[in-house]
């Protein structure tokens, strides 16, 4: 059974808490009252009925079993209202959950105040709290507002607020919404987008057209651990033992699960028993259970497996052995509680076939927290060359998070780093002053940091990005973990890089000293720019000035660029530099290199960038992994380094946004024309750009569809003269969106038209680099997977949103339940679906994508 379709449930008894529900808005028109009834009570004018649209309503409530009431009444609080009846708010009933007899209704009045002790009943609605098949209401409902008249409590009621009218649609779409939420129903995302507003549209009639009163209620998701559970009712008999899943939180009985447990207990006991060790040792499985086991060993990272799973791992450990894919699925088997079964888990670990690196990166993630099986995955990473090992250090310096803790936490040392800078600057001895003064930190770190900062002390680059990715974590509130955390870790590294002299890492330990003070110069320069009172035109000249200046700003000798150590600069050229009109006034600065070229950086200062740095970084991964395949998308992963939570730099390419082109050019065809004609060739342009076009155009639509990159519009689709396409600005991703309505592919119609438009062999073309960059990334899904599952825990704004969701969102985008050739079409229909939409103009309406890339 997949992980959503299953069903996670409390019983009534054993559930505490109280009972709430959040009374949240009252749609419809109210009838005016006849004359006599205005004559006889004529303060009745002062109601809201006859003042303002909008009177000052309030619900009462009261539950009922059996026709008599139960606990005291409650109502909502006093709120005025201006544009529509919205109480939104919880109410807490005076019962619990364990009170509440299977036929138990609310009765919910809604009153009008129109003076002082004189109340006008609106009407009244009653609905069951256990539906039909005894499980506790939960979500959102819609209840029917019987006007003028008190909700009563009678079974059954006379004030039903759900009507079961076979004709009624809302009632039916609701019982199917309910289907498809429970998984019943077959999921098509992008339908279901459409289908889902359709359903609103067909509510919001249909109440208008019911001519009555609706008030919206909803009913609680009680949540634990993640996972929602559904409320059923059960009444306790008195033999039975409480068995408490999580004591804090939602205290869960389950006498099927203690039966059980017991039965289960044995079979662990059986299945897993130590002695059976040597019995099972040449165990076979027969081509059915060797079918099963594939099956589990072919599963994602993220997949929970069932306890029959795991006892079917452990039973077959000896034969899996030997296959390396398989040890991740049997770590996840083992009960690290006993240790019998651990210790006889770890040995077999060791004798294990040898773990792909890709695979290693799965065990450092926040499940995996027996120290020896972290110290073997760090093992597994020595595999890696330094060029690997790079497009996986973002994520490596995040799983540090979730090494064991060694050491106390206290005693925060004087940083290296702010120390003035010395006189040994220039001589190839260490600075013996910071290596004394460091010999107090006397802290172990973990195994993971201990090999990274092995690595980096091996190499300049590695030295860049391990220093940038711990002092941007550094950076973080000096209360929060991370600070704590990751200082200490930097106050490691470099230690470890002076303590003994070893000239080549002294000089790495120099290197990144003075790209933090290259850093600081710049974001002091750009502070002071932006004090400066006067216009853009003289902050940019006195920002020249400024950088003209060497008493003010110098670079003594080449200097490894934070963010490309491979790039030496030697100094900037002030009259190119410039400042953007965005309010954060970033900065434009053109950097002299040793080899004479001329390196451009966008610094900003005010934004933290460390989200579109995780995007240019696994857009890298992706097009590396896509190289390997010898596919060339002609992608532009430009490097982004975030230096602190609040600045960072961002490598420039030289380019014009889609939109700039269109509004000189006419066209993206027009632009190319201008800048690569080709007389002869198809459309007058060479082909080597148009085919650049066509590749990069693929490789970003399945890219930003796989990260459901969101924003997108002409401003921030990026165009160069030789044909490359690229998307800047990575705000929001995994789905998030400032538009409704996003369409998975984000490709417009510009773009195709370039491409000869949807009928062109270009167009061909393109679809199939799109899936085939697709099939080859959905190969690599595991390493993907196991890169964003280390990641949940930093502060990515679109990770942090859903953290425990992030590895899902994404890996729903690959579909891996498909083989590869219903992959291919799923993608195509995607395409299809999106350009579809923006070709056919006439019926608009009904292709809501196609107002995706309007204004
Ligand atoms: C990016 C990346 C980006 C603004 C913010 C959003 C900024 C690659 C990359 C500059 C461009 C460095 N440009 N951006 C863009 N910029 N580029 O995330 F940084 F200034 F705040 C540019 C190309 O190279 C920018 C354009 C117009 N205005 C500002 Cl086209």
């Amino acid at each position: 059974m997949a992980d959503n379709e299953r069903f996670y449930y409390v019983y009534s008894c054993d559930l505490d808490a109280n009972v709430s529900l959040k009374i949240g808005n009252l749609e419809g028109k109210r009838e005016k009252k006849d004359y006599r009834t205005l004559v006889e009570d004529p303060q009745l004018r002062f109601s809201g009925l006859y003042q303002s649209e909008y009177s000052d309503l309030y619900v009462t409530c009261q539950v009922f079993a059996d026709g008599q009431p139960i606990g005291l009444p409650t109502r909502t609080a006093y709120r005025p209202f201006n544009t529509r009846w919205n109480w939104n708010e919880w109410i807490t009933l005076p019962l619990r959950y364990k009170d509440l007899p299977r036929s138990s209704q609310i009765a919910l009045t809604i009153w009008d105040i129109y003076g002082p002790r004189k109340s006008l009943l609106v009407g009244g609605t009653t609905v069951s709290l256990f539906g039909k098949s005894g499980i506790f209401r939960r979500g959102m409902h819609d209840l029917h507002v019987w006007p003028d008249v008190e909700a009563d409590g009678c079974e059954p009621s006379k004030t039903p607020g759900k009507t079961s009218d076979p004709d009624d649609k809302m009632c039916l779409l609701a019982k199917l919404s309910k289907k498809h939420h429970k998984g019943r129903m077959c999921k098509v995302d992008w339908l279901d987008r459409l289908t889902f507003r359709e359903i609103e549209m067909v509510n919001e009639k249909e109440k208008h057209r019911l001519d009555s009163m609706f008030l919206m209620v909803e009913f609680p998701t009680i949540v634990d651990d993640g996972l929602s559970y559904a409320v059923v009712y059960y009444e306790k008999h008195s033999d039975e033992k409480e068995f408490y899943l999580n004591p804090e939180i939602v205290k869960i009985h389950d006498p099927e699960l203690l039966q059980e447990n017991l039965v289960e207990t044995k079979h662990h006991k059986l299945v897993r028993s130590v002695r059976s060790g040597a019995i099972s040792h040449d165990m076979k499985p027969n081509a059915a259970v060797r079918d099963q086991l594939n099956q589990i060993v072919g599963y994602p990272p993220s997949k929970i497996l069932t306890s029959e799973e795991k006892d079917l791992l452990w039973q077959f450990r000896f034969y899996l052995s030997s296959q390396k894919k398989a040890l991740t699925k049997f770590l996840k088997c083992v009960e690290w509680n006993e240790a019998s079964e651990a210790g006889q888990a770890l040995d077999l670990m060791h004798k294990w076939s040898l773990i792909d690196v890709d695979d290693a990166l799965e065990l450092l993630s926040p499940q995996f927290t027996n120290p020896a099986v972290r110290i073997y995955a760090v093992s597994r990473l020595r595999e890696a060359n330094d060029e690997d090992l790079l497009l996986y250090l973002l994520q490596l310096v995040q799983a540090l998070r979730y090494e064991p803790d060694v050491g106390s936490n206290t005693a925060l040392i004087q940083e290296f780093l702010t120390q003035e800078d010395d006189k040994t600057e220039g001589k190839p001895a260490p600075d013996v002053d910071i290596s004394d003064n460091l010999k107090s930190v006397e802290e172990k770190g973990s195994y993971l940091e201990a090999f990274l900062i092995w690595r980096a002390s091996r190499s300049d680059i590695l030295a860049t990005f391990l220093y940038w990715y711990l002092r941007v974590e550094s950076s973080e509130d000096n209360s929060s973990k991370a600070y704590v955390l990751y200082s200490k870790i930097i106050r490691r590294y470099i230690k470890f890089l002076i303590q003994d002299a070893v000239p080549a890492k002294v000089r790495k330990a120099r290197i990144l000293k003075r790209q933090q003070q290259f850093n600081d110069k710049l974001v002091a320069i750009m502070k002071n720019v932006a004090q400066f009172s006067g216009n853009r035109k003289k902050k940019i000249e006195k920002l020249q000035t400024i950088l003209d200046n060497p008493e003010w700003f110098d670079i003594k000798e080449p200097l490894p660029l934070p963010l490309d150590p491979n790039v030496k600069i030697t100094g900037v050229v002030a009259e190119k530099t410039s400042l953007f009109k965005s309010a954060m006034m970033p900065a434009k600065f053109t950097f002299k290199t040793v080899e004479g070229k001329e390196y451009i950086a966008i610094f900003k200062n005010g934004d933290d960038l460390r989200q579109d740095q995780l995007i240019l970084q696994i857009i890298r991964l992706m097009d590396k992994l896509l190289m390997l395949e010898n596919l060339d998308l002609k992608l532009t992963p430009y490097n982004v380094l975030a230096t602190s939570t609040n600045s960072g730099c961002v490598q420039f390419i030289q380019s014009c946004a889609v939109a700039e082109v269109l509004a000189t050019d006419g066209s993206i065809q027009n632009f190319f024309r201008k800048h690569s004609p080709s007389e002869g060739s198809s459309y007058g342009i060479s082909p080597d750009v148009m085919d650049t076009y066509v590749k990069s155009c693929a490789g970003y639509c399945v890219i930003t569809y796989l990260l459901g990159v969101g924003d997108r519009h002409l401003d921030n689709l990026m165009l160069t003269k030789s044909g490359n396409l690229f998307h800047i600005d990575f705000g929001y991703i995994l789905g998030r969106d400032p538009k409704p309505l996003p369409p998975p592919m984000k490709l417009s119609k510009e773009m195709v038209e370039a491409m000869g438009g949807a009928q062109s062999e270009l167009y061909q073309e393109f679809r199939r680099q799109c899936y085939t960059a697709f099939l080859h990334l959905r190969r690599s899904a595991n390493l993907i997977l196991n890169l964003f599952a280390l990641m949940v825990d930093t502060n990515v704004p679109d990770i942090a949103l859903e953290p425990d969701k992030t590895v899902k969102k994404l890996e729903a985008k690959f579909r891996l339940d498909l083989s590869d050739e219903e992959a291919v079409h799923y993608l195509q229909s995607l395409i299809d679906e999106s350009v579809g939409a923006m070709f056919a103009v006439v019926v608009e309406q009904i292709h809501k994508f196609a107002q995706y890339w309007r204004r």
